[in-house]
Order: structure tokens, then C-alpha cells, then sequence
């Protein structure tokens, strides 16, 4: 990485005399033929006249993009590729936040939260959230599969329901996350398994702590996997914010919660989104 931000140097050369100095050395030289000393004199004064030249870099100086907020309600089309465009729709406040209130104490109390394991080469770990899982299908991903669960909580059909009212979309399953303090955090991911079709939509709607939803785009191939240079968001998710992603977003972009070290309360995040059956 250093190497990379020290590949572009400062290029130029020492330049020859300007011209004028060029001309009077030349007359100084005819004229100092037979003159003792003379030529030590033009030495010195060949040397003070040559200057450095600036030349343009041969590589143009990379800057690492700032990262974007986003924190206001509005569509915002953050990329557009070949392929298509990513779309972000935030509306804080989805749920107001007095209702907002009594439905984190009853999710938090009344969804069956559990610790997931995954697995990954080196071995399995456990994640560092709950997680709950409502839907006909079952949902696989890290290599384990969460069972499929039909029995929606009433408060949990309510949100869908209201979702799909506003947003026109319609979702047949939900991952719940609950972060239990600042050290529970979700890390990159796209939400991108083959169960969830091509370009899917994801309405993930917050409660209570607010956290940073972070997000970078993926790099094209000739970065090998280096996101250095990556397009960056971080939009905090509050009380009663729903952020929709959709379009290329989960093809072109990666996102992630990240821990946080100083004193952080409970936090839940439902993902509604859509599975179909696999072929
Ligand atoms: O907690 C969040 O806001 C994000 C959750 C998430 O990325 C996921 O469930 O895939």
C-alpha cells in the first residue's frame, strides 16, 4: 500500500544554461582565451546558471476518494456500471420514534435470538450478533443454513406489511440482527447468494443504537482485490430509519457494521428481502 502511494515521484532534470547566459558565456569565452584564470571563472559560472526543470510524473498521484455521508432522507443513485445502477432510498423515520420505542422492547424481548455458526477455511466461529430468521425457505449463507420459519411474529408482519404499502415492493422473508453492544458487528459482505435472485432489494429497517452502515464498492480486476482506492458511504441508521438498497447495489458494493470501542446500547436491524426456492 505505501508502495503504491510513493510510485509517483517528482520527475525533471538539471536543464543547460538559459540562453542569455549561454550567449555571454560564449562571449566570455573568446574573450577569455588569454586571460589567467578564466577558465575556472566560466566553470563556476556554468554551474550557477543550470536550473531544475520540473517534467510531468510519469504516474498520476492516486487519492484515496473521501468518505460520503449519508444521512438526509432521499434517493441517491450511488454508481452506475455497465450493467446498471446501485439506489439507495433512506427515510428516517419510517417509524416514529415513540412507536419506534415499544417495538424494540418487544422484538427484543419476543424474537428467539441465537448465536449463528459459521464456517469458513480456517475452521468455524461464532458470529458477533444474534440473528433470527422468518421465512418458508430456509436461508444459507457462510457455509450454514438457517432454518426455515413460517411463524412470523405479528409485530414482524405488521413492519413487512407497512413496507410493502410504501415501498411497492414485496418480501417473503426476514433476517434479524440484534447487536447486543458495540463490540457485535456485522463484516464485509454483499447480500448476494443465489437464493436471493439477481438484483435483489433489501429493506433494512433499525432500532434502537444508532451504528454506522458502512459501504465500499467493489474494485475493478486490475486492483486484484485491493480497496484502497474503493468509493466509500457511511450512513448512520437510527431509531426508526429505513434504508432500501437496490438495483446493482449488491453486485457492485460490499457493506458491514463495524465494531465500535466505547459504550454502545442494544441494536436491532431487520432485513426483509426475497428467497426463492433453489433449482
Ligand atoms: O445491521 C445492519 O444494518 C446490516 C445487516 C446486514 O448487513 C445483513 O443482515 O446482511
Amino acid at each position: 500500500m505505501a508502495d503504491k502511494r510513493q510510485r509517483a515521484r517528482v520527475q525533471g532534470s538539471w536543464a543547460g544554461p538559459s540562453k542569455k547566459a549561454a550567449s555571454s558565456l560564449q562571449a566570455s569565452k573568446h574573450s577569455s582565451e588569454n586571460v589567467p584564470g578564466a577558465h575556472r571563472l566560466l566553470k563556476e559560472q556554468s554551474t550557477a546558471d543550470r536550473r531544475f526543470v520540473f517534467q510531468d510524473p510519469t504516474e498520476v498521484q492516486r487519492k484515496i476518494p473521501e468518505e460520503r455521508i449519508i444521512d438526509k432522507e432521499g434517493v441517491y443513485k450511488i454508481s452506475s456500471g455497465l450493467t446498471g445502477v446501485s439506489r439507495l432510498h433512506l427515510i428516517p423515520g419510517f417509524v416514529d420514534p415513540k412507536e419506534a420505542d415499544w417495538m424494540f422492547e418487544q422484538l427484543h424481548m419476543e424474537i428467539p435470538w441465537h448465536q449463528k455458526t459459521n464456517i469458513r477455511q480456517d475452521g468455524s466461529y461464532q458470529e458477533p450478533r444474534l440473528t433470527a430468521w422468518y421465512g418458508d425457505l430456509p436461508y444459507t449463507y457462510s457455509r450454514t443454513a438457517m432454518k426455515s420459519n413460517p411463524h412470523w411474529h405479528p409485530l414482524l408482519t405488521m413492519l413487512k406489511d407497512r413496507i410493502v404499502e410504501v415501498t411497492g415492493y414485496t418480501f417473503n422473508s426476514l433476517l434479524c440482527n440484534l447487536y447486543r453492544n458495540g463490540k457485535d458487528s456485522i463484516d464485509w459482505h454483499s447480500d448476494d447468494e443465489p437464493s436471493m435472485g439477481r438484483n435483489p432489494i433489501i429493506a433494512s429497517l433499525s432500532f434502537g443504537e444508532t451504528r454506522n452502515f458502512e459501504m465500499r464498492k467493489k474494485p475493478p480486476p486490475e486492483e486484484k482485490g485491493d480497496y484502497t482506492y474503493a468509493e466509500r458511504i457511511r450512513i448512520p441508521l437510527n431509531h426508526g430509519c429505513l434504508l432500501i438498497m437496490e438495483g446493482e447495489t449488491q453486485k457492485d458494493w460490499q457493506h458491514r457494521v463495524p465494531k465500535e470501542y466505547h459504550d454502545r446500547s442494544p441494536r436491532i436491524n431487520l432485513t426483509f428481502r426475497t428467497i426463492y426456492p433453489e433449482a
